[in-house]
């Protein structure tokens, strides 16, 4: 339910899964190595599941909501869709649980590669705070999703560049510089 890999450079539309050629996946431990960090949940469950209560417990995952982003249910539709893909970074870790349709995280890897991040059913993921990335839908035009949150959900997005702020550093720290 998750796969990872490197993009082309083709400025095409978006949805589509711009795989290089030939193909070069991103294995899970490599996106840990970017504070990238993900679980396979049954989604059939999202309202029972102990696996989803002992993670959110684990790391103070107070907040929850559910986010369906079709034009019907997701008010602003096309910005939205617009500014979701714009790079950017968050003060707080992105943590979204996949429970019906797909779509695409993007996210910078060391080297300002992008690393595009299937997530289908089930998929759990956590973008740490300070990574820069983007989230776009895929062809199946359609995802349902678990927003949690630490506290007071602060969604804000900071576009690229926003170095300066302490998330930025703390993050390049972290997983960008090599000793
Ligand atoms: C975000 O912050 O990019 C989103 O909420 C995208 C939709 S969640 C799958
Ligand atoms: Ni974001």
């Amino acid at each position: 339910v998750i796969q990872a890999w490197y993009m082309d450079d083709n400025e095409e539309d978006q949805r589509l899964h711009h795989h290089c050629e030939p193909k070069q996946f991103v294995s899970i431990d490599r996106l840990a190595e970017l504070g990238v960090i993900s679980w396979r949940l049954n989604a059939d469950d999202y309202e029972n599941d102990d696996a989803l209560k002992k993670i959110r417990e684990a790391r103070d995952y107070t907040y929850m909501d559910i986010c369906d982003i079709c034009p019907e249910k997701l008010p602003n539709y096309d910005a939205k869709i617009k500014s979701f893909f714009e790079e950017h970074l968050h003060t707080d870790e992105e943590i979204r649980y996949c429970i019906a349709g797909s779509g695409y995280f993007d996210v910078r890897d060391e080297n300002e590669q992008w690393i595009r991040i299937s997530v289908k059913k089930g998929a759990m993921i956590v973008l740490p705070a300070g990574i820069y990335h983007r989230f776009t839908l895929d062809e199946n035009n359609y995802i349902k999703a678990l927003r949690l949150f630490v506290g007071e959900p602060v969604w804000t997005p900071y576009n690229r560049p926003h170095d300066h702020l302490p998330a930025r550093k703390w993050y390049v720290d972290a997983f960008v510089k090599k000793g």
